[in-house]
Order: C-alpha cells, then sequence, then structure tokens
C-alpha cells in the first residue's frame, strides 16, 4: 500500500530513513554523526518518523477541515501519555525498518527507545484514559524510605513531538468587572489577560494515516496585570499531584478556567470557519468532560453565547446542554472538587427545601462552595461512569436526585478500556508475535479487534503451545529481574512466582492489606521448620506507584513497605521463599516492564470504591491472574474470563455500609476481630521492621475505626493468597488459566470503549483518510 500525497508512511525505505536521520544530526541537531551518543542518535531517529507524522497530521488537519464533519473534543487536565517514539514507530509500521536502518548506522533501536522520558501529565487511570485520544507539566523518588518531591524533568530537553503554535493563541481573562453599556448588553473588562499558546502533539492512529492532535496550552510571555499581580506562569506550571483529595485552591480554579477558556475560544473559531448558524454548535461539537476537571467549559460557554452571540438565555442553555457529556470516574466524596468561591457574597437560597439544596449548584456555608459535579450533570447532555458497579452506585448515591428529575436515560455505563496497541504489541511483543503466529492472522488483525483472541482457546491444551506461553512468562519475569539487578541491585529468582500491585498509593486501594500480608507470610514462614519450608513455593512481591505529596498515612505507608523489604530480603531463613520491592520512579514505562512479568496482581480496594481500575485489564490481557474484590471491572473480567479464573476475596458492596455502621457503634477489639491481622500490626509496633513508632498512625487506621475494612476481608485474603499458591503449584493448570484469561479479554479493548462513546454520546462515526 502507497500513500498519496506525497508521505513517506508505509512506502519508507530503509536507505531514506538512514540518510533522513543522518541530514537531521547535522542540521536539526548541528552535530556530527560519528561522535554522537544514544540521546542524540534517538533525537534524530525521532525527527525523521517526525517528519513522517507531521505529514499525516497535516493531511488529517485538511481533511477533516474539507469534510466539516461533526468533531468530539476530549477536554481533560490529565493526559498520561507515557512514550511517543515506539508508539509511532509501530502505529505506522515502521518499526523493523528503523531497526534495521539504525543497525546500519551502529545503533540499537532498543537502546535508543529508552531515552524518551515519559510525558507524564497525569497521576492515574483518569489520566492515562485520555492518553488514548490542554494540560500542565513532575518525578518522584525514593531516599531513606521516603518519597521524593522533584519537578519532572520531561521539559527539561527539547521535546520532539511538540510543536509551539505560534500562530494560536487566545487571550483570557481573569477577575475583573462587568457592566452595563446603555443598559443592555453586559461587557465584562479590567482584571487580567493572560496569553494562552497553543502547544500541538501528534498521536499517530494504528495502521492508519489518521494523526490525531492533542493540544496542550501555556501561557503567554506577556501580560497583561490591570488589577492584579498574580503571575500567570505560574497558571501552567504545575500538575495538580493529587488523585482523591481537592482542596479548593485559587490556582487549581485558575488552571481550569484558564485551559477550558482557551479550548473553547479554539473551537468557537474552527465552527466558525464552516459558516453555520450558531444553533447548529451541537450538531458539529460534542465535547466529553473528563471528570469534573473541565467543567468551567460550562458556563464558559455559556458566557460566549450570552455576551458574544447575543443568544437568549434559553436558547444559548439548549446549545450547551446538547454540547456536553460528563465522564464521572469516582465515586469517593473527597474528589468530587468542590470549588472555593472566596467572595462572601450572602446569597438567599430556597433552603427550606431539602432536596433543592443538595442539587444546588452552591452548597451553602461558610464560605460557600460550588459543586462542580452538580454543575457538570445539569450542564451536560449525557452522564456516564467507567465501569458497571460505578455507574449503578453512581446513580443511587452522588446522582440520585437528578436520576430523579430527569429519568434514566441521561444515565449510562461506559466500561473503561486499554489500548491492546501499547498494552500488548509495545510491552509484550514476544507474546503479540506467538499470538499472531498461533491464529495465523496477521498482529493487526487482533490489534483492532481484541475479540479476536478467543481464538486461542483452541489451543488452551495443546501442550505445544503451553510451552511456549510459558517461555514468553518467564523472559519477561528475566527483563524485569534484570531491571531491578540494574535499579536496585538485587538478584531475583524468576522461577518464583511474582506478585504485583503497582498504582496510586491510596487507603481505599489497600496496599496496606498487601504490606500486612506480606509480614504475614514472614512471619509464618519464620516459624516454620527447614523441611516445611521445602514445600512452600517461592514468591516475589513487587509493588510500584506515587502518593500524593501530602497524603501522610499514603506516604508512610511507601516507608513500611520499604522498610519491611530491607529486613526480610536479607533474611537468611526465608530471603529464597519471599522477597519484596517497591520499585521507584513509576511511570508507565516502568509499568510496561512489570505487567508482561507478572503471573498474580492485586486490585484490593473495599468493594464499591474503585470506580474501574485499567491495570486489573492489562495485566489479564497479558496473561497475569487476578486477586481482588468484587469491585469496579474485576467484576466485569470475572463475568468474561469465568470466575474459575480469577481469586476473588471479601465483602461485596451492600455489606459496607452496614460494617462501617458497625465500626462506628460496636467496635470489637482487632485482637477479637481478626487476630491474624492484630500480630502483623503488633510485630511492626514492636520495632522488626525499625523506625520504632513512626508506622503508630497508619496502624491505628486499622485498629480504631478501620473505614477501609482492612479487619473484615484480612482473613479471607489471606485464604485467596493460599488458594493462588495452590493453583500455582500445578502449572499445566496455571497456563491454561492464563491462556483463557487473556483470550477473553476483549471487551477490555480502548477500541471498544471509544465506540461506545461515540455511539452514545457524540454521535460520530469514523472518517478516515485514504
Ligand atoms: C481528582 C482530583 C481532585 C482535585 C485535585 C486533582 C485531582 C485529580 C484527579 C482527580 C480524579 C480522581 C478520579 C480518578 O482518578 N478516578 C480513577 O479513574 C480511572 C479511570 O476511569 C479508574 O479506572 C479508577 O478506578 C478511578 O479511581
Amino acid at each position: 500500500k502507497v500513500w498519496i500525497d506525497g508521505t513517506r508512511g508505509l512506502d519508507t525505505d530503509v536507505p531514506s530513513i538512514t540518510k533522513s536521520f543522518v541530514n537531521h544530526v547535522h542540521t536539526s541537531l548541528a552535530r556530527q554523526a560519528y561522535n554522537l551518543d544514544d540521546f542524540g542518535a534517538y533525537q534524530a531517529a525521532a525527527l525523521s518518523v517526525r517528519d513522517d507524522l507531521i505529514i499525516n497530521w497535516n493531511d488529517t488537519q485538511l481533511h477533516f477541515t474539507r469534510k466539516s464533519p461533526k468533531r468530539a473534543y476530549y477536554l481533560s487536565l490529565e493526559f498520561l501519555m507515557g512514550r511517543t517514539f515506539d508508539n509511532a514507530l509501530l502505529n505506522l509500521g515502521l518499526k523493523e525498518k528503523y531497526n534495521d536502518g539504525m543497525t546500519k548506522l551502529g545503533f540499537n533501536l532498543e537502546d535508543l527507545l529508552e531515552k524518551e522520558r515519559d510525558a507524564g501529565l497525569g497521576n492515574g487511570g483518569l489520566g492515562r484514559f485520555s492518553g488514548l485520544l490542554p494540560g500542565l507539566k513532575r518525578k518522584p523518588g525514593i531516599a531513606n524510605g521516603s518519597q521524593l518531591e522533584a519537578p519532572d524533568p520531561w521539559l527539561e530537553h527539547d521535546n520532539p513531538w511538540e510543536l509551539p503554535r505560534a500562530d494560536v493563541s487566545y487571550e483570557v481573562r481573569f477577575y475583573g468587572h462587568s457592566e452595563r453599556l446603555d443598559g443592555m448588553k453586559a461587557i465584562w473588562s479590567g482584571g487580567q489577560e493572560v496569553l494562552a499558546m497553543a502547544y500541538d502533539t501528534m498521536v499517530p492512529g494504528y495502521d492508519t494515516k489518521n494523526t490525531n492532535n492533542l493540544r496542550l496550552w501555556e501561557t503567554g510571555d506577556y501580560e497583561r496585570a490591570l488589577e492584579s499581580s498574580n503571575s500567570a506562569a505560574a497558571i501552567t506550571s504545575v500538575l495538580y499531584p493529587n488523585d482523591h483529595t481537592s482542596f479548593g485552591k485559587e490556582l487549581r480554579l485558575k488552571q481550569q478556567y484558564f485551559w477550558t477558556a482557551a479550548s473553547l475560544a479554539d473551537i468557537i473559531r474552527r465552527f466558525k470557519n464552516i459558516d453555520k448558524p450558531i444553533t447548529e454548535f451541537p450538531e458539529y461539537v460534542a465535547i466529553q468532560l473528563n471528570d469534573t476537571h473541565p467543567t468551567l467549559a460550562v458556563p464558559e460557554l455559556m458566557r460566549i453565547l450570552l455576551d458574544d452571540e447575543d443568544l437568549p438565555w434559553d436558547t444559548a442553555w439548549n446549545i450547551v446542554t446538547n454540547t456536553f457529556f460528563f465522564t464521572n470516574h469516582t465515586v469517593l466524596p473527597e474528589a468530587l472538587e468542590n470549588m472555593l468561591f472566596l467572595q462572601a457574597v450572602e446569597k438567599k437560597f430556597p433552603g427550606d427545601r431539602e432536596k433543592l439544596a443538595r442539587m444546588s449548584l452552591i452548597e451553602e456555608g461558610f464560605p460557600q462552595n460550588v459543586r462542580m459535579a452538580n454543575l457538570a450533570v445539569i450542564g451536560s447532555r449525557k452522564v456516564n461512569g467507567v465501569a458497571e458497579l460505578h455507574s449503578e452506585l453512581l446513580k443511587a448515591t452522588i446522582v440520585k436526585d437528578f436520576v430523579d428529575f430527569y429519568g434514566q436515560s441521561k444515565f449510562f455505563n461506559v466500561t473503561n478500556g486499554i489500548t491492546p496497541r501499547r498494552w500488548l504489541d509495545q510491552c509484550n511483543p514476544g507474546l503479540s508475535n506467538l499470538i499472531s503466529e498461533t491464529l495465523q492472522i496477521p498482529k493487526g488483525v487482533f490489534l483492532k479487534d481484541l475479540y479476536k483472541l478467543e481464538g486461542l482457546l483452541k489451543y488452551v491444551d495443546n501442550p505445544t503451545f503451553q510451552k511456549k506461553w510459558a517461555a514468553i512468562k518467564q523472559s519477561n519475569k528475566e527483563r524485569l529481574a534484570h531491571y531491578v539487578e540494574t535499579t536496585l541491585g538485587f538478584k531475583i529468582n524468576t522461577h518464583a512466582m511474582f506478585d504485583v500491585q503497582i498504582k496510586r498509593l491510596h487507603e481505599y486501594k489497600r496496599q496496606t492489606m498487601n504490606i500486612f500480608g506480606v509480614v504475614h507470610r514472614y512471619l509464618t514462614l519464620k516459624a516454620m521448620t527447614p523441611a516445611e519450608r521445602k514445600k512452600v513455593n517461592p514468591k516475589v512481591v513487587f509493588f510500584a506507584g506515587k502518593a500524593a505529596p501530602g497524603y501522610y498515612i499514603a506516604k508512610l505507608t511507601i516507608r513500611l513497605i520499604v522498610n519491611v523489604a530491607r529486613v526480610i530480603n536479607v533474611d537468611p531463613d526465608t530471603k529464597d521463599l519471599l522477597s519484596l520491592f517497591f520499585l521507584p520512579d513509576y511511570s508507565v514505562s516502568l509499568a510496561e516492564i512489570l505487567i508482561p512479568a507478572s503471573d498474580i496482581s492485586q486490585h484490593i480496594s473495599t468493594a464499591g470504591t474503585e470506580a474501574s481500575g485499567t491495570s486489573n485489564m492489562k495485566f489479564c490481557l497479558n496473561g497475569g491472574l487476578l486477586v481482588g474484590t468484587v469491585d469496579g471491572a474485576n467484576i466485569e473480567i470475572a463475568e468474561e474470563v469465568g470466575e474459575s479464573n480469577v481469586f476473588f476475596f471479601g465483602h461485596l458492596t451492600p455489606a459496607v455500609e452496614d460494617l462501617r455502621y458497625q465500626h462506628m457503634y460496636h467496635p470489637v477489639p482487632i485482637e477479637e476481630k481478626c487476630p491474624a491481622l492484630a500480630q502483623a500490626l503488633n510485630e511492626i509496633s514492636s520495632g522488626t521492621f525499625g523506625d520504632g513508632g513512626v508506622y503508630e498512625p497508619l496502624l491505628n487506621t486499622i485498629r480504631q475505626n478501620d473505614y477501609y475494612l482492612l479487619t473484615e476481608d484480612f482473613d479471607s485474603y489471606i485464604k485467596a493468597l493460599a488458594l493462588v499458591d495452590e493453583a500455582y503449584q500445578d502449572r499445566t493448570e496455571w497456563i491454561k488459566k492464563s491462556i483463557s484469561t487473556s483470550a477473553k479479554m476483549g471487551k477490555f479493548s480502548s477500541d471498544r470503549a471509544i465506540q461506545d462513546y461515540a455511539q452514545e454520546c457524540w454521535n460520530i462515526e469514523s472518517s478516515k483518510l485514504t
């Protein structure tokens, strides 16, 4: 296939790659090819691929400008993109050719790929989800067992994937006042005007010329402070590193307004180019709000339609409520951004009717709060949760009154998905090749239609296939072991079971239960005779993840994990049977090494708290089994792969409220309720793992009201882990479970999720370049 419009695309051959590489070394980098280091070579190769991307990206823009179809815009304050280079090569089908080209020039492509820094403009799954499809710019390390905070070096070097658009900028106004001209039209003036400048990143689709645009906004050099001396630069210099706590900071509100206002100005400008009446806006524009963070787009579009377009209120509101769609990503109340408004205007509210008060955009009190979630719900055409259980809980709790008001049809579910390009082909090329060879179809077929993996079920009992499947897992475990050896200096037994929990550190995700489980296992091993120990299957436990800088208990959990590791990894009685690692600097790229190497992964949130989870899907796609609670997308994974292939434990969502009530009003001492857990906590208190006394605040959260119910779930958790050990003893059965799990992951492709949004919300179809 040869692409038109002069694109090199699939037509690119090895000599043209090396030529373009050398050219970039000389002209773009102003260096010599003969003494180039790997970082320079990465830059030159990246610039060479970028040339291809730019052509496709320009053609894509042109195609959509000419056809002016309806466009879907994804507004997100986080984009956790990971690396771009490998993704671009695979999506363009150029990886092998670049591999050959770089070898000819004396470089190793894999080494060059490692030189790229992750674009980590996000915290967790919510940010990763937008990475599939405007934003801000941070890196924690570990020292003395604690997380270190430092700025993210992502921006230190020129980023070849980002193009500054000097030609695209908008004025965004802050503060000021409004006045009525000749008693009629209101004008907003004064305050501070900040210039929003566009930076574009090319996002290539897989096996298509379509190359999407990710537009980020940066503050301009010039600012006109008319009434305030607030620095504009601060607006885009920090990514709020929290993921489930909101502080009501003025800067956060300014960020949100800065980027939604710039994005809307941009969207309006593009709409105006097609010369249609403004009332047809929703026929050409759909805007998806990624959580409540871009909610200010709702009042901003109202402002534009009323002030700039002179529309009557009802007409404007009708346009707004047919344009926006809102995805909620959590039911935890502390994350529902309630924005603090500083003006002390006391507004009388018909507060005698409780239901109205609950639905109000304003939470009454001193000071008042704006309820962003309520604003997003009323301003949107449709509202969705991110897994079946979460969407049901949403309707039963935080949007209940709105369901009564609007009816059921406004509320629906889109279960999250993950991209098989990155989370199978890129991170696990060995497995991807084996699947292609076994199903006798090119990779492109199942990477675009993940349901095709079901074909693997035919081979579950085939010993040759099982061997190949197991060999790939083994080599991925060796790759991870190599990483640990080079970064932490520890040798790992790769024949041990690899048990992984990687996610943001949070009490509701219960990394605490995992580490208490490790302590329990350690104590059990210590109490065994050498003969008994011989029967135990060795296990290596991995943790990784970041804690919000101000989240004391989460940081204490990291410290506990690191210090338990220091003791048990050197204990001669147990070190061959149990070891533990907290890998620093968690990133998308590190996840790409950990996930394919896992035998079992843990998704153990208190039932009803994890909206979906997405790493659960990634592990299962790569043939790792899952131990987890009946929560989020775990439930749907079990539905797909069969309950016999997952290790479920713990109380169910409906029980949680009652249990919490009992903990509040009829507390039972932990020694009675859960002796095994009490023993692990006491061992930590006694100083076995150092740092005498520092863990007490963490341990007391469990001993006292135990909001996340560890004392209720710990015994069944330990039983589930014992079942995991037992299952792992029969390696053939384990491999069968692994194959069957991966084979049934079709539903969790991001393609299915995006398709659901396209149908349910945006009412758009794909428009492919030829
Ligand atoms: C909330 C806040 C609050 C204010 C400060 C900054 C900030 C940043 C992010 C958030 C969002 C929290 C919600 C969230 O990340 N939810 C996660 O979304 C994933 C994708 O849908 C889902 O898989 C996880 O279960 C869910 O916790």
